[in-house]
């Protein structure tokens, strides 16, 4: 039983602490994330690395009447357990629980709900402008890691913050990681930082000084420090040339020295930036030997940090080894990922093709814009980013890479409900936001294997595509050795019919084994079903949706896709294109954002399953039993 932390239900019982207690508070937090977590999964590295800097801050500034911004907020864990969370902490990210986000609906603490990187400063700015529009004095204090600075939004924020506001407080949480080591140019510039040997030690000594002095001195002591250490880096400081003040770095774990900072700040009247550095994992020797892997993970050893073994292979792992495949034998294909390398598993490509294989930071629309550059030169490049995160780079798909008719491969991961991450995740709408622009072909495979067969497929054609395949393991079907081209636009028939048969069951991707589950109800129930595995969201086989739906009284389709604009609504405007009346029922996510939880579970909530198919074909057919 915790002696501090089961005692706070708001932030004012933070304030009631003196420092050594808060001291104490911090030790039982840490440990509160490493056994909750160790159950329910989670960002873990993240949240071990922002104990501190929490801590001051919700003991310098007052939420909810002062606003907390986190950048993708995946460390906003500490938050939650000081913000009358606590109880509730173990059920983070499980069916009905606590978001593994900030969620505006979830707390009054919350201000500001993300999942993606890069918009805490622009979100926090306009908080900021808001209040001083309003006449208000309330603090906005963004929180954001150095990955978020490699975000292009992050910049354009940047580049409008001092010209709009007077106040506002950003704080760089600088861990050098991102979920893989932090890359390109500003983590090397922030690195120098951190690193200038004379900083630090001017830093210790204002450190000791505030633990030693307290109080209006030490404040002292700590700027003086600061200006001095701001000569040593240099007037070109990038944030100061952005019209920001710069302060730090900082030790991000120094509880009295961050108090002691923010309340510094907090009396200044123009924008700030502090620059503290942390220790992502800290106080967890698993988490901090193995950084990528503690970064976000699912269950785990709270002792030892050994999670259960996976084994099957991920659609991720196939993706990176027929990728790898092709890239054997084809000298023009390169891998681009937007700061993925283990989401997506191109880190098992990159050893066997270093030279063709692209880091380029948290920036999707760079990715696409980057990939079509060199589709202009004759490469193959395969786009691998998440669905979801794909959405920021809508753009430059229509406008760099489809227009032009580039060769770019998107492999869009988690295509599909995500699960425990929630809503912020779930890949629910390429389908909707691709299959408009022209030139485009939009694939789904139902396996493994065919997601490999896709890749391929792409690879020669000439033309942009988009492949979605889903979060986790497929139904583990054997990878051919050598891949084989689909006809683009073709269906596969899996279970054929006659003429003046029942239903006409089409299905897109891995919802492919609910499709049969609905034929062999149906079978049992005296009907006849034809199943057909669509492959193309785009084009669509309209010749095959004609003839199936011509035979057959009744057409089903399944996607794990919202059905608003995705390929239930495709089939419709064929049918409709066509002049065929066959009436259509269609299996999907239906028009709302749907919350985290298990994807078994949300699948039966939501009608996703071949048992909640059949009650709404039942009434359409004309030979059941029973109907
Ligand atoms: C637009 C977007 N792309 C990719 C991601 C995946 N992602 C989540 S956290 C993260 C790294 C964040 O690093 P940083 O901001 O430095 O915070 P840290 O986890 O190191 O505390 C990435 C790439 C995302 N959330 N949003």
């Amino acid at each position: 039983m915790s002696e501090y932390l089961s005692k706070i239900k708001s932030p004012a019982d933070v304030k009631r602490l003196g420092l050594i207690e808060l001291e104490r508070l911090a030790e039982e937090i840490r440990e509160r994330l490493i056994t909750g977590v160790a159950k329910t999964g989670g960002h873990i590295g993240p949240n071990l690395g922002v104990v501190e800097l929490t801590l001051a801050m919700h003991y310098v500034f007052d939420t909810p009447r002062d606003s907390f911004v986190f950048d993708v907020s995946h460390q906003s864990y500490v938050h939650k357990l000081l913000t009358g969370r606590e109880s509730r902490f173990d059920t983070i990210r499980q069916p009905e629980g606590l978001n593994g986000f900030m969620l505006r609906t979830e707390s009054e603490h919350d201000s500001f709900g993300a999942g993606h990187a890069g918009t805490a400063l622009s979100a926090a700015l306009g908080m900021a402008v808001a209040r001083d529009m309003a006449g208000g004095n309330e603090h906005i204090v963004a929180l954001a890691g150095d990955a978020a600075f490699t975000n292009g939004i992050s910049f354009e924020a940047l580049n409008n913050i001092a010209a709009q506001t007077r106040r506002m407080i950003i704080v760089l949480n600088d861990n050098e990681w991102s979920i893989d080591k932090n890359v390109g140019a500003i983590a090397e510039y922030l690195h120098k930082i951190a690193t200038s040997q004379t900083y630090i030690s001017l830093h210790d000594r204002a450190t000791g000084l505030v633990e030693k002095i307290g109080g209006k001195a030490a404040r002292h002591i700590v700027r003086k420090a600061e200006e001095a250490a701001k000569g040593i880096v240099g007037r070109g400081m990038i944030f100061e040339e952005f019209g920001l003040e710069y302060y730090g770095p900082i030790d991000g774990h120094n509880l009295p020295l961050l108090i002691e900072t923010f309340r510094v700040l907090k009396q200044l009247d123009r924008p700030v930036i502090l620059h503290a550095i942390t220790q992502k994992g800290r106080g967890f020797q698993p988490a901090l030997e193995k950084q990528k892997k503690f970064h976000g993970l699912g269950p785990y050893d709270p002792a030892t940090g050994e999670t259960k073994p996976t084994g099957q292979k991920t659609y991720s792992e196939v993706f990176a080894e027929s990728l790898t495949k092709l890239a054997d034998i084809d000298d023009k294909v390169v891998a681009i990922t937007a700061a993925m390398p283990n989401g997506t598993a191109l880190d098992l490509f990159r050893p066997h093709h270093p030279n063709r294989y692209f880091d380029v930071g948290i920036a999707e629309e760079h990715a696409v814009l980057f990939a079509a550059g060199m589709a202009t030169k004759g490469f193959r490049p395969f786009c691998a980013i998440y669905s979801t995160f794909l959405q920021r780079a809508f753009d430059q798909v229509v406008h760099d890479v489809a227009l032009q008719e580039l060769p770019v491969v998107f492999c869009m991961d988690r295509g599909g409900l995500s699960g425990d991450d929630g809503p912020t995740h779930h890949g629910l709408f390429d389908i909707s936001y691709l299959r408009g622009i022209p030139n485009i072909v939009h694939m789904d495979p139902k396996d493994e294997d065919e997601l490999q067969d896709m890749m391929f497929t792409a690879l020669r054609h000439s033309g942009p595509s988009a492949i979605r395949y889903p979060r986790g393991i497929g139904p583990g079907s054997v990878v051919k050795e050598k891949p084989v081209a689909l006809e683009i636009g073709r269906a596969e028939v899996i279970h054929d019919c006659k003429p003046n048969s029942d239903v006409a069951i089409f299905s897109l991707g891995g919802m492919l084994p609910e499709a049969e589950r609905l034929a062999a109800m149906l079978r049992k129930e005296g009907c006849s079903a034809a199943v057909i595995n669509a492959r193309f969201a785009k084009p669509l086989d309209h010749e095959c949706i004609a003839r199936y739906a011509r035979r057959c009284s009744l057409v089903v389709t399944f996607e794990d896709h919202v059905l608003a604009g995705g390929f239930g609504s495709a089939v419709l405007e064929s049918l409709a294109e066509q002049g065929i009346d066959t009436p259509v029922i269609r299996v999907g996510w239906p028009d709302q954002f749907i919350e985290h939880g298990k994807v078994e579970s949300l699948r039966a909530k939501y009608g996703l399953t071949a048992e909640a198919a059949l009650q709404r074909v039942r009434p359409h057919l004309r030979h059941a039993v029973g109907a």
